[in-house]
């Protein structure tokens, strides 16, 4: 007989068929469609965190175990193995032990090391015969399927489905959303709540649970949550993008925001959270340029690419401003000119080829996702305060958390990848089609990429599979250039031009060949800050648009030493001459003082 190989004892088989029967009984049709592979293996080891005061090796004694050291460099986690039970045994005997449950109270937290899933397919397609899930709200959630519509506008291009099929639900992913709290006990979010991935920074404790008042102001962080990870198949409200993945709050919002508060917030709990999901910023006002971030936001955000994820680096994803009414430009929005975020522009469904009113573009974006906006239009259907399920959350409000759970499915298919890598792996598998602009331009390294979408639509299938075969990139090259001081008048209604010529650290050890980002540093002096367009060419010929005009900015501030990023140049060679270009219709003249570009990159091909 095949089932049970001749070595097996007949309590194994027993205990198999018994196994086989709990899974058939316990599996719906909905949850089997996506869970194909429903078999997780369990291994006989633990991840275990122990708190600071205690020793791991006598903690490991007085309960049975033994201590297999602690966990690369995470502080406080190590691996502890039960000699007692199998070593590897399906997820249907995967209870908890007398001997663990004892375990579990002494300790802050246990994990039993499960097999990961590694191997990768292609993207399936779906046939429509499969059963739905049963949440009331799943025919309405548009940004995940069309039903049976599969017009070539349907916006369920992102392949959220497919890459479920596929297997990778967020499994072992956590995610938490940096806002105004998170309403832990929401019916359609308690399971997949973690409160180690959780804090209170407003309030100073452990529980995020918003503020309720009247007018239900702090309802945006749970909105969020939603998007990414509601339960599948509960029967309540929607279902997340990742609802395998684990989720938590941070909240933040409610209160004064400082530096040092958003630094604490990047930071938080670095080495259990994978992604930070992110949609606020600075004023949208349309002349706020100040709203950069801090010296300590900065330096957590650098900390997070270095230590985060075990030093894999931790992944924040960033919503592009609501600010396109205002003629505001991302371009001024500090937290998506930096490197380390993701900066997520959004697509309404509507749109028929003119860019949306709250539609800012920036060459700082990176990708887009379907989200709404517009009066009429669906809305993005989303967990709500007071246990309920809205119908009402718009704009670019769930552009960053639906990334956020995109990106959650890809980091399932490999855990290995960088913070670079997933970018890197985004550049390459977003999809341009469909996506109306009219500044679409394949760069000197072939990439389609617009100002108001950045590379594309995001695909959870395509970034699932080619996540699961990525190779590392090579380590980050910084090449800072010599800064150009000048004096440099910007004349009223005349291309002000000047170039910069550059080996990009050609011989040295920092030498960029492969670029990934770009970033202009600037100083000068203007007496309406807000009529100046900049562009910047690179040798290959890109045009990055990096300040678009913005009426409302009336500042005679300039530019001190500003930096803004551009993602445009990704994958060409920097090595010759830049052409910076600055335009105003101001009568009065302005003054360039400085400029520098920073490139990032690696010397050999990133993905040969
Ligand atoms: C299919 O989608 C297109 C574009 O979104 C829409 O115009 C059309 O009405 C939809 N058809 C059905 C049957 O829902
Ligand atoms: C980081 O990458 C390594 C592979 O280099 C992988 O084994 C590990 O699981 C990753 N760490 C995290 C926290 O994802
Ligand atoms: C770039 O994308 C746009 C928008 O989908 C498309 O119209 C254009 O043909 C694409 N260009 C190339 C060279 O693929
Ligand atoms: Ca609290
Ligand atoms: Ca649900």
């Amino acid at each position: 007989m095949k089932i049970c190989p001749s070595h097996c004892s007949s309590a194994h088989f027993v205990f198999f068929l018994f196994s086989l029967v709990l899974y058939l009984s316990c599996t719906s049709d909905a949850t089997r469609k996506y869970f194909p592979k429903r078999h997780r293996v369990y291994l006989n080891e633990f991840a275990v965190e122990i708190p600071p005061d205690r020793d791991a090796n006598e903690v490991a004694r007085n309960h049975g175990f033994m201590n297999l050291g602690q966990v690369g460099n995470l502080e406080g986690w190590y691996i502890f193995k039960d000699h007692r039970i199998r070593k590897r045994s399906l997820e249907t005997e995967h209870r908890d032990t007398p001997k663990l449950k004892r375990l579990k109270r002494d300790v802050i937290m246990v994990e039993r090391l499960r097999v990961l899933k590694r191997v990768k397919r292609d993207p399936v397609s779906i046939t429509n015969n499969e059963p739905s899930p049963n949440d009331p709200s799943w025919d309405e959630m548009w940004y995940m399927h069309c039903g049976n519509n599969r017009s070539q506008s349907c916006p369920s291009s992102m392949r959220i489905e497919e890459a479920w099929i596929a297997g990778f639900h967020g499994e072992g992913v956590v995610v938490t959303i940096l806002d105004d709290g998170l309403e832990t006990t929401h019916p359609d979010l308690i399971r997949n709540y973690d409160r180690f991935a959780s804090i209170d920074i407003n309030d100073r404790d452990t529980d995020p649970t918003p503020r309720y008042d009247p007018s239900n102001e702090n309802k945006h962080g749970t909105r969020c949550a939603g998007v990414v990870a509601a339960v599948l198949d509960n029967h309540i409200c929607i279902v997340g993008v990742a609802h395998g993945a684990s989720i938590g709050g941070v909240r933040m919002l409610d209160g004064e925001v400082t530096d040092r508060v958003e630094a604490h917030s990047l930071n938080f709990a670095q080495d259990r959270i994978d992604i930070y999901s992110a949609s606020w910023g600075p004023d949208d006002d349309g002349e706020t340029v100040e709203g950069s971030p801090g010296p300590l936001a900065k330096a957590a955000f650098k900390s997070g690419a270095k230590y985060g994820r075990g030093g894999n680096g931790s992944i924040f994803v960033w919503a592009s401003g609501n600010g396109g009414h205002n003629k505001d430009s991302c371009s001024c929005d500090g937290y998506i000119n930096s490197i380390y975020t993701i900066g997520i522009s959004r697509r309404s469904v509507s749109e028929r080829g003119n860019r949306p009113w709250y539609l800012e573009g920036c060459a700082s974006t990176l990708a887009t996702t379907y989200s709404s906006g517009e009066i009429n239009e669906g809305k993005v259907i989303t967990t709500d305060l007071h246990r309920r399920c809205t119908h009402e959350h718009t704009g670019t409000s769930a552009s960053a958390p639906m990334a956020a759970g995109i990106i959650a499915l890809m980091l399932q298919a490999n855990m290995a990848l960088t913070w670079r890598d997933v970018q890197h792996v985004i550049v390459r598998t977003t999809k341009s089609q469909g996506l109306h602009g009219h500044d679409w331009v394949v760069n000197g390294a072939g990439f389609n990429v617009s100002h108001v979408f950045g590379f594309g639509l995001l695909d959870a299938a395509a970034l699932t599979h080619v996540a699961g075969r990525w190779k590392r990139v090579p380590e980050q090259h910084e090449c800072i250039t010599i800064p150009q001081r000048l004096a440099l008048e910007i004349v009223p209604r005349e291309v002000t031009e000047v170039t910069m010529d550059t080996r990009a650290c050609h011989r040295k050890t920092s030498e960029v060949l492969y670029l990934e980002h770009v970033v202009l540093r600037i100083t000068l002096s203007h007496p309406r800050r807000g009529s100046l367009k900049i562009f910047l060419v690179s040798p290959s010929g890109t045009v990055s648009n990096i300040l678009q005009r913005r009426d409302y900015d009336r500042s005679s501030g300039g530019f001190n030493d500003w930096e803004f990023m551009t993602t445009h140049h990704w994958g060409e060679n920097p090595m010759g001459v830049w052409l910076l270009s600055l335009t105003h219709r101001e009568p009065r003249r302005g003054m360039l003082r400085k400029w520098q570009l920073l490139f990032y990159g690696t010397q050999t091909h990133p993905q040969p």
